[in-house]
C-alpha cells in the first residue's frame, strides 16, 4: 500500500509512521507513506494557496490549482490510487471503509484547512470521509487516524498478534473487559472465571461481556446484528444479572 498525504503540515502527518503499527507496516515493507506540502504547488512567490470566498463571508478557501497539481504529482509518484478528501461533509469513516481501503494499491489523502477546498477540486476526489460530527481545525488528524486504522489490515503489519480480524469490532461488538496483575487491587478482585484455566468458559464469559457492554453502551450497534442462539442466550443472562444487580 502506498499512501500520499497532501497537507499544509507535512512534518505533522509524517509523525504517524514513527510509532506503533504504521511504523511496523513500513518496516515490514507493506506500507510507504509520504507527505506532500500543498504550498509547493503554489504559483505565488509567497507560496499562498488560499483566497477569499466568492459571495463573501468569513474565512479563506483553498485554491483549486495548487490542490489539483498536488493531486496530479501524487498520482505520478504512486500510480493507481483512490483520492480521499478528509472533510466534515464526508461519509462517516467505519471499519467497513477501513477494510475496503486497505485492499487498494494506493491512497491519496487530501487534508483541508481553513473553510476547505474550492468545490471544483471535488471532481478529482473519489470519496469524502469524516471522522464524525465534531469540529476539528483540519483534515490532518483524521488522515493520521485513517493511516493508523488501515495499517492494521496490511499483511505482516501486526506481527505475531494477528488481532485485527479478531478484534471485537470485526464481530460488530464492543470489547470485553480486560484484567492483569495483581489479582486483588484496592479491594477489587479479578473475575474468578479468568483464573480458572478453562478456555471455553473464559471465551463464553468474554462473549457475554462483549454482548452486555454493547447492549449497555451502544444499543445502536446491537440493533444491526443477527445474534445466533448462544449469543442470544448469553445476552439474556447478562441482562437478567444486570437487573438483579440494580444495573437497570
Ligand atoms: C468552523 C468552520 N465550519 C463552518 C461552520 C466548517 C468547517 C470547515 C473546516 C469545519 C471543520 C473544518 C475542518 N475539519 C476537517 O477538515 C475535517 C473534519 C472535522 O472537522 N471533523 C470530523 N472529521 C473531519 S475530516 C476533516
Amino acid at each position: 500500500m502506498k499512501i500520499e498525504i497532501l497537507t499544509l503540515f507535512p512534518e505533522l502527518v509524517e509523525q504517524v509512521v514513527r510509532f506503533g503499527i504504521p511504523r511496523k507496516a513500513v518496516e515490514a515493507g507493506v506500507l510507504t507513506l509520504s507527505a506532500r506540502d500543498i504550498r509547493d504547488y503554489s504559483p505565488d512567490r509567497d507560496r499562498r494557496i488560499d483566497d477569499r470566498p466568492y459571495g463573501g463571508g468569513p474565512g479563506m478557501v483553498m485554491e483549486a490549482e495548487p490542490l489539483s497539481q498536488a493531486i496530479d504529482a501524487a498520482k505520478a509518484a504512486i500510480g493507481p490510487a483512490t483520492v480521499i478528501a478528509l472533510s466534515p461533509q464526508g461519509e462517516p469513516l467505519t471499519q467497513d471503509w477501513v477494510r475496503r481501503l486497505a485492499r487498494e494499491p494506493g491512497l491519496i489523502l487530501l487534508c483541508g484547512r481553513y473553510e476547505g477546498p474550492d468545490e471544483r477540486v471535488m471532481e478529482a476526489v473519489d470519496v469524502e470521509l469524516s471522522l464524525g460530527d465534531f469540529v476539528l481545525s483540519g483534515g490532518e488528524l483524521p488522515a493520521m487516524a485513517l493511516v493508523d486504522a488501515v495499517s492494521r489490515w496490511l499483511p505482516g503489519a501486526l506481527g505475531h498478534e494477528q488481532s485485527a480480524p479478531n478484534d471485537s469490532f470485526a464481530a460488530g461488538l464492543l470489547d470485553h473487559p480486560h484484567y492483569t496483575r495483581p489479582e486483588h487491587w484496592r479491594g477489587a478482585a479479578v473475575p474468578e472465571v479468568l483464573l480458572s484455566g478453562d478456555h471455553a468458559k473464559v471465551a463464553r464469559w468474554r462473549l457475554k461481556q462483549a454482548l452486555g457492554a454493547t447492549w449497555l453502551k451502544r444499543p445502536d450497534l446491537l440493533a444491526g446484528l443477527e445474534l445466533n442462539e448462544e449469543q442470544t442466550r448469553l445476552l439474556r443472562e447478562f441482562i437478567a444479572e444486570a437487573s438483579v444487580n440494580g444495573g437497570t
